[in-house]
């Protein structure tokens, strides 16, 4: 298994990143303050997720410590002027976009907070897997901000407008349960197994054909947003284009000569 620190592909601290394999698990370092996002980490990841290392098919992102995630990091906005807020949310923006339409998925692993920022950036990743301690906030409003990394676009793709105005105007915590039951995590499972599971999905995702994965992250969200007219378009482009890769040949011309896998029961 090829596993290579990340001082080798060159990132600060507070992102520590290892190669396993096919896929690269990203790793927010800042456990000590609970890994909140400030402005040198926001450009690690979004310098990391612009250019994935050549090779990496699937990302694997995850927090230190106790908490995935206790979103933006206060101190740097105390003294931020209307302007400079403007730009910020931008800048959070870029980093955000360049998960949610990376060249990979993304499998992002849930533990303790995922707060604020944390579940934008949950929100922005593909495939979420949560540990049963997980529990999910939008402290904005208590804080007397709103959210600014693109959550009120993602976030109620997940749970819905109303569950989300409700979370930002009562202060409304969602435990590892709610937060799957209304769609946050796709897959939920026991306190540590989140690597495991994320690693698992990981694999599996990194085993598609590349222009599958490409038409799932760029095509279907984009489809999803569209009038249905267009998005039937859209759909029928993109179908033709997997289909004619050499790649969807030969697994379907292995599954018509018995080598390929078949669905099995759940
Ligand atoms: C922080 C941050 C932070 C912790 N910015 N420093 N996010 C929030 O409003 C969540 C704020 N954080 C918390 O509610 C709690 O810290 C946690 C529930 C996440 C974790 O609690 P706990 O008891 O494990 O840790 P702690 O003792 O509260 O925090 C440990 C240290 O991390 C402490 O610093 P220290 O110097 O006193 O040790 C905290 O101050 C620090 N810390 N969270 C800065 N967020 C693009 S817009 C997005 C808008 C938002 O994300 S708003 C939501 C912000």
């Amino acid at each position: 298994m090829l596993k290579r620190e990340r001082a080798e592909i060159g990132a600060p601290q507070s992102l520590a990143v290892t190669l396993e394999g096919e896929v690269a698990v990203v790793t927010l370092a800042r456990p000590n303050k609970r890994n909140a996002l400030d402005d040198s980490l926001i450009h690690a990841l979004g310098e990391f997720f612009e250019d994935v290392p050549a090779g990496v098919k699937a990302v694997l992102l995850a927090g230190q410590g106790d908490h995935f995630c206790a979103g933006l990091d206060l101190s740097e906005v105390t003294e931020c002027s209307v302007t400079e807020g403007m730009f910020h949310s931008r800048m959070w923006h870029r980093t955000m976009e360049r998960i949610e339409f990376c060249a990979v998925p993304v499998v992002a692993v849930l533990h303790g907070a995922v707060v604020g920022g944390g579940l934008e950036l949950a929100a922005a990743s593909h495939i979420r897997v949560a540990e049963e301690g997980a529990f999910y906030a939008l402290p904005e409003g208590t804080r007397g901000i709103f959210v600014g990394g693109g959550g009120s676009v993602r976030i109620p793709r997940l749970i819905g407008t109303a569950r989300m105005a409700d979370m930002m105007l009562t202060g409304r915590v969602l435990d590892a349960a709610e937060g799957h039951a209304c769609g946050i995590s796709q897959y939920l499972v026991g306190a540590g197994q989140g690597m495991a599971k994320g690693m698992e999905l990981a694999r599996k995702t990194a085993a598609n054909a590349p222009m599958t994965n490409y038409a799932v992250i760029h095509a279907l969200p984009r489809i999803a947003d569209a009038a249905p007219e267009q998005g039937y378009m859209i759909e029928a482009l993109m179908s033709a284009i997997a289909q004619g890769d050499d790649v969807a040949k030969q697994r379907l011309r292995a599954f018509l000569e018995k080598r390929g896998p078949k669905v099995r029961r759940a």
